[in-house]
């Protein structure tokens, strides 16, 4: 199977819960108040969200007023707005700081960890050299669940004990890493609720000792969210935002949903691009996000 037909494969979810119902609502019908009604709808329940799907809605129905509104036309329309919603591709770009850090935040069991193991095998398959730090000292398991990972990608890595302080985890890593010559240290994070006060001021510390050991880092934090959550993967995007800053979004679980819409609304609400899609729980399961690609495998 090519990359192109896998990716259609791993969206196979979100294709049946959105595509089949636009093509259901459009078969015999043409553009009209009332077809729009329900595509609204649709675009509503598959969690693209009212802003995005009102952008769209209103550009469907200027291009039907021109008389564009036949059925065949349709899909080809919504898929052309829908790619133009998304823009450019903006994915993570490893470049000459050394080392290139990067730090993974998020909620819990998101999927920060497995998304840090894929990235460090990919940048292993590109000659980078790479050192994970488990600064998610909160469980013993957790440190040996990305230890594994460590050994799986074959980079370096960096643990304390369980319990620990992970700002000393971040700082000993980036320092280890200076003086080893590594190219891209990823630092792991223990999930935490945006809502906990106390914990997301824990996050400000790690970046305070992180720039401590190398003030213009960390050059990506990249916010893990779970594409199943729903709508409430925007309101996490907005408190880990002003609470350290994200700079890119990584959206796991696109393969096991079938609101992979919520990626519309993450670009038209935050305007925080999404660099990264996992798209399942093996080591290759990871993609740069492509939106022509992306919506070209949703309507094929
Ligand atoms: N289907 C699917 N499963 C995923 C994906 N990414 C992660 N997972 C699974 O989600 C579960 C949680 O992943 P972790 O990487 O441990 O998540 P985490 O955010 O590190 O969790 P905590 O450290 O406990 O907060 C695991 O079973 C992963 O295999 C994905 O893209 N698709
Ligand atoms: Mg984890």
């Amino acid at each position: 199977m090519g990359f192109f037909d896998k990716l259609k494969d791993k969206l196979v979810k979100t294709r049946q819960g959105f595509i089949e119902k636009v093509e259901t609502i459009f078969t015999g019908r043409k553009i009209d108040n009332a077809t729009l009604e329900e595509l609204e709808e649709t675009l509503i329940s598959s969690d693209v969200g009212a802003k995005a799907s009102s952008v769209i809605i209103t550009a469907l129905r200027e291009k039907a007023k021109k008389g564009e509104n036949g059925v065949d036309s349709v899909k080809e329309l919504l898929k052309n707005e829908m790619s133009a919603l998304l823009g450019d591709p903006d994915p993570v770009t490893v470049y000459s700081a050394h080392p290139f850090v990067i730090l993974a935040i998020g909620v819990n069991g998101v999927g920060k960890t497995t998304t840090i193991g894929k990235l460090a095998s990919r940048f292993r398959s590109q000659g980078l050299s790479v050192l994970l730090a488990a600064g998610d000292t909160f469980r013993a398991a957790a440190i040996e669940q990305l230890e594994i990972w460590a050994k799986r990608a074959d980079t370096q890595f960096v643990k304390h004990q369980p319990g620990s302080d992970p700002a000393a985890v971040a700082y000993d890593a980036i320092v280890a890493a200076k003086s080893r010559n590594v190219d891209v240290v990823i630092i792991d994070t223990a999930g935490r609720l945006h809502t906990k006060t106390n914990l997301m001021e824990e996050l400000k510390k790690v970046k305070r000792s992180i720039q401590k050991a190398m003030p213009e880092a960390p050059h990506e934090i990249l916010l893990v969210v779970d594409a199943t959550t729903g709508q409430n993967a925007l309101r996490q995007a907005e408190i880990f935002d002003k609470t350290i800053g994200v700079t890119g979004i990584a959206l796991t679980k696109l393969d096991g949903t079938a609101k992979g819409g919520i990626i519309f609304a993450i670009k038209k609400d935050l305007g925080i691009p999404v660099k990264l899609i996992g798209v399942g729980e093996g080591i290759e399961d990871l993609r740069d996000f492509h939106p022509k690609e992306f919506v070209e495998a949703l309507f094929s």
